[in-house]
């Protein structure tokens, strides 16, 4: 199996590279904005608490509240959301007294482990919380009195304290999903010390608590990803829990070693147990493997297994609930993820469909053919159980039979694929890992749009469009931002939205950050940045690039072009800027004959392409696309000589193209001096200040003068050829710095200047000859 994994994993890298262009594709965020770009333009908010670190483990968005409860170590913190951020409340909730030593003496980590993680934070009625922790390794619940509706208040009660066994893991860190439905949690997590007793647990009720079969092997090694409460239609008794999860199996052809695969399962939410066989035990307990793969060559396919995160999406009416999974590959050689989707009718249907049997440990799984009892197992009692003369009102009343068919068959035949059967999006090569997702469906002009949030390991944040082509094209992925959110990199931990405040709380282990979806004047100032933007949030409304808003009475002002982002359609005659776009400004630039010279052009996105064209001096032709050769390179910052020739000379105009529409970003007339005019211009003792002294003894002007460009443009060297030139060749850059005025030449300004009254005082005193 490894070899061949091997191969179809290399050949996916290889055909995912070689489908780009060689240019930067939309796979490079369009715009990225740092840390310190997002404080400064209020478009994010963060939150570290009083001590500079949180140790976040939950977060819960309380949109009835307006407020959003964080689970730190030992402490909660509840912060109001229609306030000026943070306006922090903070409860501190220490592990009992001795717990801590306890902990410490049983040989676990005294500060990774041995404090009380808060990692369970649900709404449990009108006015309180459930909130459990790790205690220290003795898990702890308790009710914290949150207030009304308006009030800030945050207290813990301290008559509520009691074990959280079951209801919180012992470690901070292991994964673990929970809800919390009609006064009962369920969990899904690994529930004993040594954290080997992996299950799903309900608990908290007026019913005894329930838990799956430990003999049966319901579970291997799982991994929750997220627990929730999903209606399967308006009965509320056919009411399910849902879990997904990834798990480590036996190999399911029978051959040796264990392989990771992903997983939806699901209990009734009615779910009793059973009164002879399953006694506290779920009886309706099902799960089905959650398929996400990419076809390779021939039938080779290969697996996103590892499931990372998932996110509900709620339809607005009518239509089913589409989940969002992001899976990992879990190949040792190849780093790759992937999105999912499926509807959660999709997941109906494999449940109704054959369960999955073995004869035994060595044998192949196949479908079960034989009879199956009623009523069918996984179904909850319900109107379609208790018909007249079958009266099966709760599961006790299922027959023994329809309960050792339930433990026997625990898992469905047939996975549930994904919408048009692969993923939305596969992303590999990638600088980071991703951890966490949120999707967002937005109203566009030109259709709906799911905008997809991923957290990486790195404190930042993707935002990413996926564009289904016509028919069975692949899909086209346009990353539209990266946002550093967190000063440090850091893994993004947890990840939620408010549609209603248009906000993201993107939470990691130091503390939580408030987000804006969207800041729509970033993209600039000119409709067709707005345009090329493609966010589905923004389009130009005539003067600017602001939130777009459906159905408004200014539509037909809008313009926008998610699709295609062609500003040439869209914004004809929008602005003057448009109109004028061919009238940049041309900057004369000098460089020395011989030596090595730099023309640099630096398009606004990474997604632009640069096209380099000269106008010689006395050419009647129109503008010439430039040679590149090995003298004359053109790397992505701009337009590097490494030997001056005096037949370059001439006017660069540096355009960009992107989706169709090319854009002049920089003029630039090269003139070239000849050695002579130099030694005339600068003699020796005036020569401007050399940088760095590493001009050969034989040079007479210095080939520090020029410093070795190409040494420069290395990619490692990128910072540095910025500082150089802030601090030789660019002392007037920021002054010139205009929305247009992105190249400058290695000569600085003030130098050019210089350079040229001498040359102009040169020529007038000099035979030309020189
Ligand atoms: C920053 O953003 C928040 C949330 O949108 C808003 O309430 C606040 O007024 C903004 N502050 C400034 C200075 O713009
Ligand atoms: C919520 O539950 C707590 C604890 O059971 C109780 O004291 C409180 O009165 C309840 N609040 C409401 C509004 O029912
Ligand atoms: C590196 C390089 O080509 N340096 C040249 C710069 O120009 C002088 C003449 O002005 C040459 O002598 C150097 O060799």
């Amino acid at each position: 199996m490894a070899p061949s994994a091997w191969a179809v994993c290399c050949l996916l890298g290889g055909l995912l590279l070689r489908g780009g262009s060689p240019n930067p594709g939309p796979s490079v965020p369009r715009l990225r904005l740092s840390f310190r770009d997002l404080l400064s333009a209020n478009r994010s908010a963060i939150f570290l608490g009083p001590r500079g670190s949180l140790d976040l483990q939950a977060l819960y968005l309380d949109e009835y509240r307006d407020r959003l409860f964080l689970g730190g170590r030992d402490a909660i913190y509840s912060l109001r959301l229609d306030q000026t951020w943070p306006d922090p409340r903070e409860v501190l909730w220490p592990p009992q007294p001795g717990q801590r030593e306890e902990c410490v003496h049983k040989g676990r980590d005294p500060l990774v482990e041995c404090a009380n993680f808060v990692r369970v934070l649900h709404p449990h009625n009108r006015t309180h919380l459930l909130a459990c922790g790790t205690g220290a390794f003795q898990p702890t619940c308790a009710l914290l009195a949150v207030g009304h509706r308006g009030e800030h208040v945050l207290h813990l009660e301290p008559r509520s304290m009691e074990s959280g066994r079951g209801r919180c893991p012992h470690e901070p860190s292991r994964p673990f999903a929970s809800t919390f439905v009609g006064g009962e949690l369920y969990t899904g997590l690994n529930a004993d010390f040594l954290g080997h007793e992996a299950m799903i647990f309900r608990s908290g009720g007026p019913r005894p608590a329930l838990r799956s079969d430990s003999d049966q092997n319901l579970l291997h090694d799982p991994r929750f990803v997220l627990a929730a409460r999903i209606p399967d239609n308006s009965d509320p008794d056919d009411d399910k829990v849902y879990f997904f999860f990834s798990e480590t199996v036996p190999s399911p052809d029978g051959g040796p070693g264990r392989v990771t695969i992903s997983r939806v399962g699901r209990v009734c939410v009615n779910d009793a147990g059973g009164q002879r066989v399953l006694v506290n035990k779920w009886s309706t307990f099902l799960k089905a493997r959650l398929l996400c793969s990419v076809p390779g060559p021939g039938s080779a396919e290969t697996h996103f297994d590892q499931l990372e995160d998932v996110f509900l999406l709620w339809p607005n009416s009518g239509k089913s609930l589409e989940v969002y999974a992001l899976f990992s590959t879990v190949s040792a050689v190849f780093q790759g993820y992937a999105i999912c989707v499926y509807h959660m009718a999709d997941i109906w249907e494999v449940f109704k469909g054959p369960f999955a049997h073995q004869d035994g440990p060595q044998h192949q799984w196949g479908p079960y053919g034989g009879k199956v009892p009623f009523p069918r197992p996984g179904m909850c009692p319900s109107k379609m159980t208790a018909q007249p003369g079958r009266p099966f009102g709760s599961t006790k009343d299922y027959p023994d039979e329809v309960l050792q068919f339930a433990r026997a068959h625990p898992l469905m035949f047939r996975p549930v694929r994904p919408r048009r059967g692969r993923p939305v999006l596969v992303k590999t090569h990638l600088a980071q890992q991703l951890r966490q997702i949120v999707v967002d469906r937005v109203e566009a002009e030109d259709g709906t749009y799911d905008v997809i949030f991923l957290g990486t390991d790195s404190g930042s944040v993707l935002k990413v469009i996926a564009l289904q082509g016509a028919g069975s094209a692949e899909p086209e992925e346009v990353v539209l931002e990266e946002l550093q959110v967190f000063k440090v990199p850091t893994p993004i931990t947890e990840m939620e939205i408010s549609v209603k405040r248009q906000m993201l709380y993107v939470g990691s282990r130091l503390g939580v950050a408030r987000l804006q979806l969207h800041q729509c004047e970033t993209y600039g100032s000119a409709c067709a940045e707005c345009c090329l933007a493609r966010d589905p949030y923004c389009a130009w409304d005539g003067a600017s690039c602001t939130r777009y808003r459906p159905g408004s009475n200014k539509r037909r002002f809008r313009r926008q072009d998610i699709r295609h982002g062609n500003p040439a359609l869209q914004c004809l005659g929008q602005s003057q800027e448009e109109e004028t776009a061919g009238l940049v400004a041309t900057t004369t630039v000098y460089g020395t004959e011989h030596n090595s010279t730099f023309l640099e052009c630096l398009p606004k996105s990474p997604q632009a392409a640069a096209h380099w064209f000269l106008q010689r001096p006395g050419d009647e032709r129109p503008e010439q696309q430039v040679k590149t050769d090995e003298r004359v390179l053109q790397t992505e910052q701009g337009l590097l000589f490494r030997r001056l020739n005096r037949l370059d000379a001439g006017t660069y105009t540096c355009m960009t193209l992107e989706h169709g529409f090319s854009q002049v970003v920089v003029r630039l007339a090269l003139e070239v001096i000849v050695p002579a005019q130099l030694d005339i211009l600068f003699p020796r003792e005036t020569r401007p200040e050399e940088p760095t002294a590493r001009g050969g003894p034989t040079s007479p002007y210095s080939k520090a003068w020029y410093k070795d460009i190409m040494q420069l443009i290395g990619f490692a060297n990128l910072p540095r050829v910025d500082e150089y030139c802030e601090r030789v060749w660019c002392p007037s850059r920021s002054r010139t710095r205009g929305k247009q005025a992105k190249g400058k030449s290695w000569v600085g300004l003030e130098l050019g200047k210089k350079v040229k009254s001498r040359v102009q005082a040169e020529r007038n005193r000099t035979p030309r000859e020189v």
